[in-house]
């Protein structure tokens, strides 16, 4: 098949709307990538299907329950009589939807058997945490050898019962170690209009752009956590081999702009920054705070845009209990140079939110920081804001809590205890109702996720206001249980499947398998999203497609994440868009 050639008359009697293969039927070079009608590099000949312009609600409501032991699955007795109780009824659920919860929170992998201890060689505190004073900087320095799995006998392998994969049947070859995840892309570009010629002027063609999300798993933390990856064998943990296949993926899948998580420090200056230099990317990193070596860096292509102001954001505030983690994030404002408008721009954030999945005080704080520094960034002189892709990995599931707060841009959280607000785990430790307000005014960060400044200074709805009345305000809300955010963010993914309904991990190792990672942007005129409600703006982005994820099964067929060829816990998610015309 020619790479030109219209897949439609390759496949003249596929449907339109459903994808021609099965996603993870066999072992094949590479990733899906689209042809080179879709303004992206690094296609192979590849179907690239249309899908239904629908794409951010579940295909049906018979869709299929994994039939095994589900530790995470929802238990009406779990919930009690409280606002929780009816959030989680009414406003975390997609419409339509027919169990409660997203269903495949934290059970064990396939055949694993649950253990609630963590293994002998785990460090008893969990490696996000530190003593305070504990901030000198300069990480430790190690390069760290792989350490030999354990065998099974000393140390149990959760992806496997017996920690070993199931014998295959007599006269069977064994399961090829070979096989690869396929993913398509799902096209949605034909769900918008092309704009009409008018009276002979020459337009300007569409800023169209791809953005990636990527934790990539640093080595440090691999070490830190290893138990989670006793499925792989030491030479799928190497570095040097690990390094080889996300270069190989980052350059392969071509992306304009790329948020990255977990960078190691040495590993990004030595190795992935001059690699992404060499293909023509921009970098802009930012390092945690504290000890831990590893960051966020978000690179774009220098031919497609140009940097205007970048923000790096620390969440750890020195004062302040609740915000005593490391984690960073990103804010940059970048210029499309396909653009001849000079206010063209793009808002991009990048973020790692805190792992603990007890703690979702302190991720909502974190987030609201970021938000705070997004909407500032997003301002532009004239009122109106430029359009935003937020990528991350924001370790909290779909319609948890705090998606629901980025999606909805609001949350009453009345009731709420901390350990459901990332919806990670299914009996956390510690049932303490998130305080009002969750943090605390000396943040200067308001209720609306803003920064704190005198109303000179802020734009939209409060100049004319008194320091008084603006302080009063403040205050007021500071002692109601609800947050809002102005942005208007929806999802580039659905988190179910369209293929069959089955929900879509992000990440995965041998503990668990959920979405953590997501690409929310402003959705403009025309955008397909189904939310926000409302008529949506004129500055905004219209989704045009995105790499398709996969399910925990093909998942659990590649033996799971990291293996052999995806060389993190997470899978890159990928989406296409346009800069509303
Ligand atoms: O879930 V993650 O992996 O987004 O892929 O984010 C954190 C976890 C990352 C940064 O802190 O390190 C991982 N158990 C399991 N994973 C952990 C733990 C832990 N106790 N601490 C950190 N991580």
């Amino acid at each position: 098949m020619s790479r030109h050639q219209n897949l439609n008359n390759v496949y003249p009697n596929a449907d339109r709307n459903q994808p021609m293969f099965s996603r993870h039927l066999t072992a094949f070079g590479s990733h899906w990538l689209p042809p080179t009608q879709a303004p992206l590099g690094g296609w192979r000949n590849v179907p690239y299907p249309s899908y239904p312009c629908r794409p951010g609600v579940p295909p049906s409501p018979q869709l299929s329950h994994p039939t095994r032991h589900l530790s995470g699955a929802f238990r009406p007795q779990d919930t009690h009589n409280t606002n929780w109780a009816r959030l989680q009824s009414r406003q975390h659920l997609p419409p339509g939807f027919p169990f409660h919860g997203f269903p495949h929170q934290h059970f064990h992998l396939g055949l694993m058997e649950r253990s609630d201890k963590e293994p002998p060689n785990k460090r008893r505190r969990s490696s996000e945490e530190r003593g305070p004073g504990d901030r000198s900087k300069g990480s430790p320095k190690r390069e760290y050898a792989p350490r030999q799995a354990r065998s099974a006998t000393t140390s149990p392998n959760y992806w496997f019962k017996d920690g070993k994969p199931p014998a295959p049947p007599p006269g069977t070859s064994p399961p090829r170690q070979t096989l690869e995840l396929k993913r398509q892309w799902e096209d949605f570009s034909h769900c918008y209009k092309s704009r009409p010629q008018s009276g002979g002027g020459r337009q300007e063609p569409p800023v169209d752009f791809s953005v990636m999300s990527y934790n990539i798993l640093s080595q440090d933390l691999l070490h830190d956590n290893n138990y989670l990856y006793k499925h792989c064998s030491s030479s799928i943990l190497n570095w040097n081999h690990r390094l080889s296949n996300i270069l190989k993926e980052l350059k392969e899948h071509n992306t304009d702009i790329m948020c990255l998580q977990e960078v190691q420090e040495d590993h990004y200056e030595k190795q992935i920054k001059p690699s992404l230099e060499a293909l023509g990317y921009q970098c802009e990193y930012k390092r945690r705070t504290g000890r831990k070596p590893d960051g966020c860096a978000v690179v774009y292509k220098k031919d497609r845009f140009s940097l205007l102001s970048s923000h790096p954001v620390e969440y750890f505030r020195r004062g302040i209990p609740l915000l005593d983690r490391d984690n960073v994030g990103q804010v940059l404002l970048l210029h499309p140079t396909g653009s001849s408008r000079p206010d063209a721009c793009v808002c991009v954030a990048n973020t790692h939110l805190l792992y603990n999945p007890r703690r979702g005080d302190i991720k909502l704080a974190q987030l609201a920081i970021l938000l705070a520094e997004i909407s500032t960034v997003s301002r532009l002189p004239d009122g109106s804001s430029c359009p935003i892709v937020l990528c991350g990995d924001f370790n909290s599931v779909p319609w948890s809590p705090l998606y629901s707060f980025v999606r909805e841009s609001r949350l009453e959280y009345d009731g709420i205890p901390i350990g459901k607000v990332s919806g990670q785990e299914e009996n956390p430790r510690g049932q303490r109702i998130l305080t009002v307000p969750i943090w605390p005014l000396s943040l200067g960060v308001t209720q609306q996720c803003q920064h704190a400044t005198a109303p000179t200074d802020v734009d939209g709805g409060v100049a004319n206001m008194s320091v008084q009345d603006f302080a009063a305000q403040a205050m007021a809300a500071m002692n109601r249980p609800s947050i809002e955010h102005s942005l208007r963010l929806t999802s580039a993914y659905s988190h179910y499947l369209t293929e069959d309904g089955r929900p879509e991990i992000t990440t995965c190792h041998s503990r668990t398998a959920i979405t953590v990672d997501y690409i929310f942007y402003s959705a403009g005129t025309g955008d397909i999203s189904t939310q926000p409600e409302g008529p949506l703006p004129r500055r905004g982005l219209q989704l045009l497609a995105r790499l398709a994820l996969v399910g925990q099964t093909d998942l659990e067929a590649v033996n799971g994440l990291p293996n052999e060829h995806n060389s993190s816990d997470h899978l890159p998610i990928l989406a296409r868009f346009r800069l509303c015309p």
